[in-house]
């Protein structure tokens, strides 16, 4: 496969203003016609018209209103002698295969329907086209098609014909007046129904809000609906940004590679983002849909208005887009300690999965170099390690500072397709002297360097004169092509607490700008404890050096409630890693229950708060702490501490289950959603001591939830408590809750799901969770083809149950190669998922090592592996 890389960027040598496309929609053939108003470049040098395409055939070429001759090189077709002038009319007929269109890019068929999905590079796979982000044009759309099968005919814009055709066909013809890059078209043609809703912005405007499902879902919608009202308020509200189009649309496919899609106008989601009810999801899930909602919504000012130069730049929109939804997603839970939830619940969500990768193979910065699909870099790194690089900006210009510096992006890019650099300029400009601007050039490398930098901090009090200095080190470790790293602009956010917790010194920004620096607070009373990185200020690995005694104070006091939980999560950890080290079974200290007891009984804290604080850190934050890892000794250690907790504050536990009890309707709200999850994890804790201990009586509770529960919560919190204790109550409830589901297609997701987790027994019994996800491929629900699925059952397994899927005798590995080889010529961009699986394998121990690098060498040799699957598996290997 050809390598991109970033420095090549060079503008097209054409524009094309104007497309009008007209599609007879068919799932065998499709036929599309173009008429592409193209303009010449005059900043370029003459040469052909090379213009994208993949898996289409032509049938005609015009130019200038007669046909042209053509050619094919790789996947360009070429028109070596284009018309003179300096604009011209391109007409082109091609026809695609929509039902043999497995890998969801371009256009497809799912549930009789007929979908796109063009980000990053499958419009091309629909016609041909210059599918570059900053070829940005004015679309006309009409599309064709058997009305009974597909009564509903949408694309981007809005609604200016519809009509009847012969032969039970109808047509719609549809317009966006808003120039876009090809990624953000969109088409749907189904039999859908939808809930819809006027909403007027503060211009005085009236909008309408569709969101379109299969007949069924309708009443699984009022959620979304919802989140897209708030959606609309919050981004005018705080940055001023209103909705822009007449109409604005989601529509619901099963079948989807990614979460969501932005297209202008018409946002195309995966049905897990769309459909909710008590009965079919969970609170994560409604908070999962709101923030996707908000997301794609956001995405109509960063992302579609202001739109990426190049694929290097995705994080300008992603970054920031991921910023903007983690922000609305915090207003919307409205209490301070629920802001705290969810912002610890992000930096979980960091650490689970971006610092792993940027401590492995696939490492790659921000804005990344390189690529030879695109695909494979919509990544936590750019997603989310991009949110916390913009959010440090906010924090090194404030927040009245941050909203200006948007105003000046959009007043300066508007319309336009540009870059990181533009952003970040912008906010600068509009902060003059700030910490932003004196150093910006310096802050930039956090979109050019990749790897999670390491901070350090010392501190040193003298009595006498009452003065605390703080000694700040950075450093980082090499990546893949970067040997050397320079320092970064870290906004380190710190106060000075008492060891009696009182505060010795307000909260202030340190802002570290070198490899080292010491920062001096006057007046200091006493020896104080440091709270360093509040709220997580900056995405580093802190070495505090704190110990013990001055975590608890922190755990204890600490008026930041992200600092609270972390010291607790580092109380935990320490445990965690000096009983890895040690042979024999490691005892909890008192010392440490004493602090978990304290939390789980305070009454100031939130349930929320607790259970967070109260569950121990993952087997895979573990792991990440070591330089060699035994999954299997890992899990051992995990399990035995949490079946400790279980059985030494099992009197706590109980009271926190009843004391945590929902009796109100259902809502989802972040103060309900908090005691259903500490109820849930107190569940879990009792059923595991019942189940040491031979007592039947929890485990018979929680079955009866999982009969009677009135929401999926609670349900599948009392299941899951099953599954992991290994009850005997396990496989009647697992049937039981499969026999509820009726068929729901995101309830069966769950169910493998959670089987696919399921805790592996330490000794006797090892390796039965594996057997049961290995076994559930037969299962008549089991569908390689639809991704939930594929991901509920074989991601779940190679991703989230280490214990289960590493083991000595490789047969995990040799379940991912499988799935992995089989699920390549279906699906590339879902088989390079999977095979990132084994991005950390020259840091697992060994057997477990060699049996890894055998199963990658075993794969990689195959001859027709996609470009995205050959892509990671070459760095892994590298
Ligand atoms: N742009 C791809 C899906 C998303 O990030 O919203
Ligand atoms: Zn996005």
């Amino acid at each position: 496969a050809t390598v991109v890389h970033r420095q090549d960027y060079a503008a097209p040598a054409y524009w094309i203003r104007k497309v009008e496309l007209c599609f007879d929609l068919d799932p065998v053939k499709t036929i599309v016609s173009s008429k592409l108003h193209i303009e010449r470049n005059p900043a370029a040098e003459p040469q052909p018209l090379k213009l994208h395409g993949e898996d289409i055939t032509v049938l005609r070429v015009m130019a200038a209103g007669e046909s042209v001759s053509f050619r094919h090189e790789d996947k360009l077709l070429v028109i070596d002698n284009p018309p003179a002038g300096e604009q011209f009319v391109l007409e082109i007929r091609n026809t695609c295969s929509p039902e043999k269109n497995t890998q969801l890019s371009g256009l497809y068929t799912s549930g009789g329907g007929f979908f796109t999905q063009c980000e990053a590079e499958g419009f091309r796979r629909i016609t041909y086209f210059l599918d570059r982000p900053d070829v940005m044009a004015v679309y006309t759309v009409t599309l064709r098609a058997d009305k009974k099968k597909y009564p509903v005919l949408l694309s981007n814009g809005n609604l200016v014909e519809q009509g009847e055709l012969d032969g039970g066909r109808h047509f719609a013809v549809w317009h966006d007046p808003f120039p876009k890059p090809s990624y953000l078209f969109a088409l749907v043609a189904a039999d859908l129904v939808c809930r819809e809703q006027k909403i007027r912005t503060r211009a005085g405007k009236e909008h309408l809000l569709q969101v379109f499902v299969r007949r069924g879902d309708l009443g699984k919608t009022e959620h979304a609906m919802a989140s897209l009202v708030a959606s609309v308020v919050w981004d005018e509200a705080r940055f001023g940004l209103p909705l822009d189009l007449e109409r604005f649309m989601i529509v619901a496919v099963e079948d989807f590679n990614m979460g969501a899609m932005e297209n202008k106008g018409l946002n195309i989601f995966n049905t897990k983002f769309v459909l909710a009810s008590p009965a079919t999801a969970t609170d994560v899930d409604f908070a999962g849909i709101e923030s996707v909602v908000g997301h794609e919504y956001f995405h109509n000012w960063t992302g579609n208005r202001i739109t990426c130069r190049d694929w290097f730049q995705l994080s300008l929109k992603e970054g920031l887009t991921v910023f903007r939804d983690q922000e609305f997603s915090m207003d919307m839970a409205g209490s301070p300690s629920a802001r705290a939830v969810k912002r610890i619940e992000d930096v979980r969500a960091l650490r689970a999965s971006q610092f792993p990768e940027d401590a492995g193979a696939m490492a790659h910065p921000v804005r990344p170099d390189s690529y030879a699909a695109i695909d494979n870099f919509y990544t936590a790194t750019v997603y989310e390690k991009g949110s916390e690089v913009v959010r440090m900006m906010q924090t090194l210009v404030g927040r009245e500072g941050f909203e200006r510096g948007i105003t000046l992006y959009f007043e300066r890019h508007d319309g336009q397709a540009v870059t990181c650099d533009d952003f970040a300029q912008a906010i600068a400009d509009a902060n003059p002297g700030s910490e932003l601007a004196t150093r910006l050039e310096t802050f930039k490398r956090w979109y050019s360097q990749a790897g999670t930098p390491r901070l350090k901090a010392r501190g040193v009090y003298d009595a006498e004169a009452r003065r605390y200095t703080l000694t700040l080190t950075q450093s980082a470790l090499p990546s893949p092509g970067q040997p050397t790293k320079q320092p970064f602009v870290i906004p380190v956010l710190a106060a000075l607490l008492g060891r009696d917790g009182r505060t010795l010194a307000a909260e202030r920004l340190l802002v570290l700008d070198s490899a080292e620096q010491s920062f001096v607070f006057e007046d200091v009373d006493a020896e104080p404890v440091p709270s360093l990185l509040r709220g997580f200020s900056a995405p580093v690995i802190l070495d505090d050096g704190l110990g013990d005694a001055e975590l608890l104070t922190l755990l204890a006091h600490d008026s930041d409630a992200f600092n609270r939980w972390e010291a607790g999560q580092r109380l935990a950890l320490a445990r965690l890693l000096a009983a890895v080290e040690q042979a024999a079974p490691v005892t909890l200290d008192e010392a440490f229950v004493e602090a978990m007891r304290t939390v789980l009984r305070d009454p100031a804290l939130d349930p929320a708060f607790k259970e967070l604080a109260l569950t121990l850190p993952s087997e895979g934050y573990v792991a990440e702490q070591l330089a060699t890892f035994d999954p299997q000794r890992i899990h051992a250690v995990r399990e035995h501490f949490r079946e400790q907790l279980a059985s030494t504050l099992h009197a706590d536990w109980a009271e926190a289950f009843e004391a945590n009890l929902v009796h109100e309707g259902y809502a989802p709200t972040p103060s309900q959603a908090g005691r259903r999850a500490l109820a849930n994890l107190a569940l879990a804790m009792l059923c595991l001591h019942a189940v040491r201990s031979g007592n039947p009586v929890w485990p018979g509770r929680a079955y009866q939830r999982v009969k009677d529960a009135s929401n999926m919560t609670d349900r599948i919190g009392a299941l899951a408590a099953l599954v992991h204790s290994h009850s005997e109550l396990a496989e009647p409830a697992l049937e039981r809750f499969h026999a509820i589901a009726g068929g729901e297609p995101l309830v069966v997701d769950k169910w493998f799901a959670l089987q696919a987790q399921a805790s592996e027994p330490v000794g006797a019994g090892h390796g039965r969770s594996f057997a049961r996800a290995k076994a559930l491929l037969k299962h008549p629900d089991f569908s390689l083809k639809n991704p939930n699925r594929a991901r509920s059952l074989i991601f779940q397994l190679c991703m989230n149950n280490p214990a289960a899927f590493h083991r000595a005798d490789a047969a995990g590995y040799v379940f991912w190669a499988e799935r992995l080889l089989e699920i390549d010529p279906i699906n590339p961009q879902l088989a390079a998922r999977l095979a990132r699986v084994m991005d950390r394998w020259t840091a697992l121990a060994e057997p477990y090592r060699s049996a890894a690098r055998e199963a990658l060498a075993r794969v990689a040799a195959k001859p027709d592996l996609s470009d995205d699957v050959r892509e990671v598996l070459g760095r892994a290997l590298e």
